[in-house]
C-alpha cells in the first residue's frame, strides 16, 4: 500500500433470491437486484472464490446507485463510489436500509466467474471497514488471508457456534486450484501458509510475510490453470479479465 489512490475491481456477488424470506435484513430489498459488492485487487482469481466474507461487528449498508442496482458495502465506499459518478447524486448516496454483518452471515450468492455455482457469507474478523467496501471475496487458493480465516472455521467448531455459521455453508467448500506458480505449486496459499507454520488467521506478521511472498510471484510468475485463458501468464490476462468484467457489468472500478 503506498500514497497516491488505489484502484480496485468491485465484484458484483448477486444475491440470490431465497434471502429475501430468509434473512430479516434483507426483507425491505426483496424485488430489487441486490449485490454484496466486494474489492479486489485480483479479477484474474475469481474462478476459486469459495465464500464471501464480511465483518460480524461491520456497520453496513444497502446503496441504490443511478442503475437501480443495489449494493452492500460501507458507507464510506458508498460515499467514494457518489463522486465515481455511481450514484444520482454526488456526494449523497442513496441508503436503502442498514444492517450489521452478523445479519449476513449464511447469504447465498452466484459470484461472477466463480467455478462454484453457490457461495456463502461468512465471518472474518480481520477486515477493516475503512478499505474498500468492507465486503472480500474469499480466493483461499491464493490468499493466505482467505485460506486461514476458512481454515478456522472448518476446524474451529466453537468459531462456527460464536457467529451461528452453519457447517453447510463451510464444510463441503475446499481449495480450488486456478493458477500455478513454480515453486508454489497448484495452490500458493495454502503452501505457503504451511511452509510459515501459520496458526490462524489473527497471525499479522507471518500473513503479511505470506501475502508478500504469494502477491508478487502470483503475478510474474503465475499462470492459469482454469478458464478461458488456462495456460497463459496472469501478468498478460489479469488486465484483460479485469477489462472483460467491467464490460460484462460483473465488476467495477472503484478508487479509493
Ligand atoms: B484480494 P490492499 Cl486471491 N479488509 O482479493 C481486509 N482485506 C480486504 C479488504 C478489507 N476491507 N478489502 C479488500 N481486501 C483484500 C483476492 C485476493 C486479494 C487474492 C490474493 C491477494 C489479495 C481475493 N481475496 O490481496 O490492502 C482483498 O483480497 C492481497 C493484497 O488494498 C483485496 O484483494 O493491498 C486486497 O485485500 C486489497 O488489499
Amino acid at each position: 500500500e503506498g500514497v497516491g489512490p488505489q484502484e480496485y475491481l468491485l465484484i458484483k456477488m448477486h444475491v440470490l433470491e431465497e434471502n429475501f424470506e430468509t434473512l430479516e435484513c434483507l426483507k425491505p430489498l426483496k424485488g430489487k437486484e441486490v449485490f454484496l459488492a466486494a474489492a479486489t485487487l485480483r479479477p484474474e482469481t475469481m474462478y476459486g472464490q469459495t465464500n464471501c466474507w464480511i465483518l460480524p461487528e461491520g456497520e453496513y449498508g444497502a446503496y441504490e446507485l443511478k442503475s437501480k442496482e443495489v449494493f452492500v458495502m460501507a458507507e464510506r465506499a458508498a460515499l467514494n463510489l457518489s463522486y465515481q459518478e455511481q450514484f444520482e447524486e454526488e456526494g449523497k448516496p442513496k441508503l436503502l436500509c442498514t444492517m450489521k454483518g452478523s445479519e449476513l452471515m449464511g447469504c447465498s450468492v452466484k459470484a461472477p466467474n466463480a467455478v462454484l455455482e453457490k457461495i456463502y457469507v461468512l465471518p472474518m474478523l480481520t477486515i477493516s471497514m475503512t478499505k474498500g467496501t468492507g465486503v472480500v471475496t474469499s480466493v483461499p487458493s491464493d490468499s493466505p488471508d482467505d485460506f486461514m480465516a476458512l481454515s478456522d472455521l472448518k476446524s474451529k467448531e466453537a468459531l462456527r457456534a460464536k457467529f451461528n455459521v452453519k457447517d453447510e455453508w463451510v464444510v463441503p467448500f475446499e481449495v480450488i486450484p486456478i493458477i500455478n506458480i513454480p515453486g508454489y505449486g497448484d495452490a500458493s496459499a495454502p503452501a505457503v501458509c504451511e511452509e510459515l507454520k501459520i496458526k490462524s488467521q489473527n497471525d499479522r506478521q507471518k500473513l503479511d510475510e505470506a501475502k508478500h511472498r504469494t502477491y508478487l510471484k502470483g503475478f510474474t510468475d503465475g499462470v492459469m490453470i482454469v478458464g478461458e485463458y488456462k495456460g497463459k501468464p496472469v501478468k498478460e490476462v489479469k488486465p484483460i479479465i479485469k477489462q472483460e468484467m467491467v464490460e460484462a457489468n460483473t465488476g467495477l472500478i472503484y478508487s479509493e
